[in-house]
């Protein structure tokens, strides 16, 4: 259906004057072909603007778009960080299909498939995929196909696609600013910049990138007026790295409100730069007189960080979703999303219709009245009927493969299904004996996924199961396998990539094979407050060891903030040490690098006492008996990899 058919079925052949006065004003707007802006934040979590809930950051603009249109409460993103989703968009295709799973496309490789890793350390479980890093050239994109369609192409901001030649200029845009492939703004949001001399992309001291990136784009959009336009607005805005303007940071400190989990100034500073660009888009589009026919869409590549911290606050919180960027929970790829068509799309209007990214390509073509190039096929599916008022699309589910291992915010391999209000997750080879291991939530009534029904509901698992092997089938998705080197560890410790444990003449053996070796425990005590470690050590590496304490409720689970230094001796003796952990809350786990160098280690026994010198935890190699304190099976059989943090 077209438009003109459309109004006629909604109008029912009455005369404009009896339109709705949205509908009516697309009676009066010229026949030119409408334009097309498409403003996608980066990192914007689902609860990052006043419009969706949040009661600290302000985006009064964000607000103000959203009242042209349509309001989108289950936008998804096809994966739960960047360069996935943003091919997706560009293709109307699965991440899993394309082979980009990972947010890779600025690494130097040129790797044009994902791959599964052939081996891997003994604390890892599960052999995890590698993603491609470019978008192949081949793929023929939303911006060629505007291009080929008429439309001056313009892209401003990120990409993370690829470099030259897999840069916007070779993927369908006229025009690229500032013809970047990082992943985010080079060196600051607030110039002085580090971009390379030959993008001749420099500021004047103190200018926020977000606003020359605006004022480019409206640039773009003058010089435009009289043709029809695509234009991609790609936000460097809300990325790391975390920097802002001064006082638009003392304006947030001084309304944060230190209970609240969205509190970090810095963030809302950069929240606000963001939205201002959207307002100054907005602005210019009314100037120029062309708010009437230009299709406006709004989203974010994927969901807030949660995991890192600025001072003493997350630099986000996506809750009351779970998990944030680069998890496979809800706060990983729920994203705001708003999407303002004039005179089709009832102004101020709101959605609970279940989308995902790989929709806005066949979307935009079905709104435009553009067939697809010959031959050309989608994964995702035209909107344009919720758009124009349908609760729900033709379809029966969407799918998200992340198959990575991110140690920062503890996720392990995994692929999720969304079917009406039930989201089944597999974690690939993570049960026992290799099986998969599934978690089941109902998102109408659990939007938290607090509490996985997969134990008690094995039907439902097993049909949504087979849509996920049908999905993996179809899309030709890499998978992750068991490795076979596997180790559950020593006495509930595990080592990481650079440190190799086994147990030898009653002695715990650190091989290191690396700069950064360390082992990690979860099977602790519930202590709360300080303790003493101490611990009898024979090393031949060299570097100081430091101490790391995990806090129930923290995240990432092991930081700088949360460990001590340890000078030890490498000269081949034994060697007492005893340190004090200032632990603050209730102990979750352990971790220690020993060394920071290659070489052998051995450690007789590890201990942990109250300040009142009460044995809390004991692992004694010599004598083996099983480690006092909490007596719950190492948590290392299921979950080896959640505590490998970047620390
Ligand atoms: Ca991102």
């Amino acid at each position: 259906m077209n438009r003109r058919e459309f109004l006629a079925v909604v109008g029912a052949g009455a005369a404009a004057a009896a339109l709705p006065r949205w509908l009516a004003a697309a009676e009066a707007a010229p026949a030119r072909k409408p334009n097309v802006l498409f403003i996608l934040a980066d990192d914007l979590g689902w609860r990052d603007t006043s419009l969706y809930g949040s009661t600290f950051y302000e985006t009064p603009n964000v607000e103000r778009l959203a009242k042209r249109g349509m309001m989108f409460m289950q936008a998804y993103a096809a994966n739960p960080l960047c360069s996935p989703t943003r091919a997706s968009i560009q293709t109307g295709l699965w991440p899993a299909r394309i082979g980009i799973t990972a947010p890779a496309c600025h690494l130097p490789e040129e790797k044009f498939e994902e791959t599964v890793a052939e081996r891997g350390p003994p604390s890892t479980k599960v052999l995890h995929c590698a993603s491609a890093t470019r978008l192949k050239l081949e793929y023929y994109t939303l911006a060629e196909a505007l291009h080929d369609a008429g439309y001056r192409t313009g892209h401003f901001g990120k990409w993370h696609l690829g470099q030259e030649p897999y840069d916007p200029l070779h993927q369908g845009y006229d025009v690229d600013v500032p013809h970047w492939g990082g992943p985010g703004p080079a060196g600051s949001y607030v110039a002085p910049w580090k971009f390379p001399a030959k993008l001749k992309f420099t500021g004047q001291p103190g200018e926020h990138i977000e606003d020359r990136m605006a004022s480019e784009a409206a640039k773009f959009l003058k010089e435009n007026k009289d043709r029809p336009f695509f234009m991609t607005y790609w936000c460097f805005s809300v990325h790391a790295p975390w920097d802002a303007k001064k006082e638009y940071i003392e304006k947030y400190r001084a309304k944060a409100d230190p209970r609240s989990p969205q509190r970090c100034p810095v963030y809302g500073a950069m929240v606000q730069s963001m939205d201002e660009a959207v307002g100054r888009l907005l602005g210019t589009l009314d100037e120029l007189g062309l708010a009437d026919n230009t299709i406006i869409v709004f989203f974010s590549d994927n969901g807030g960080v949660h995991f890192h911290q600025i001072g003493d606050a997350p630099v986000t919180s996506n809750a009351p979703l779970r998990g944030g960027k680069a998890t496979i929970y809800e706060g990983g790829t729920r994203e705001p999303c708003l999407v303002v068509w004039p005179g089709q799309v009832k102004p101020g209007s709101k959605s609970d219709a279940v989308i995902q990214s790989i929709d806005f390509y066949p979307t935009i073509l079905d709104m435009l009245g553009l067939a697809p190039k010959q031959g050309l096929k989608f994964d995702g599916t035209s909107i344009v009927p919720v758009l124009r008022g349908a609760a729900t699309l033709p379809r029966e589910a969407i799918f998200c493969h992340f198959p990575h291992a991110t140690p920062a915010t503890g996720q392990l391999p995994a692929v999720y299904v969304r079917k009406g209000e039930w989201k089944l997750i597999r974690f690939f080879h993570d049960g026992p004996n290799f099986a998969h291991r599934y978690e089941l939530y109902n998102l109408k009534t659990d939007v938290s996924e607090t509490t996985n029904l997969a134990d008690d509901m094995p039907d439902r698992v097993k049909e949504l199961d087979a849509l996920i092997e049908k999905f993996l089938k179809d899309s030709g998705a890499v998978l992750p396998k068991p490795n076979p080197a596997y180790s559950p560890g020593v006495r509930g410790w595990v080592g990481n990539k650079d440190a190799a444990l086994s147990l030898k003449d009653g002695l715990l053996v650190i091989e290191s094979t690396g700069l950064d070796p360390s082992l990690s425990t979860r099977n602790v005590p519930k202590h709360r407050g300080a303790a003493i470690v101490e611990f009898r050590m024979r090393s031949r590496a060299s570097g100081e060891a430091q101490v790391f304490w995990g806090a129930e409720g923290m995240t990432p689970l092991f930081i700088k903030d949360r460990s001590i230094i340890v000078q030890v001796m490498h000269d081949g003796q034994w060697h007492d040490y005893s340190e004090k952990l200032p632990i603050i809350g209730t102990l979750s786990a352990l971790r220690m690098d020993p060394a920071t160098a290659q070489g052998r280690i051995e450690i007789e026994w590890i201990r942990l006492r109250g300040l009142d010198d009460a044995v809390l935890v004991e692992w004694n190699f010599k004598n083996s008996p099983p480690p006092a304190g909490d007596s719950r099976a190492p948590r290392w059989a299921v979950d080896p990899l959640a505590l490998l943090n970047d620390g």
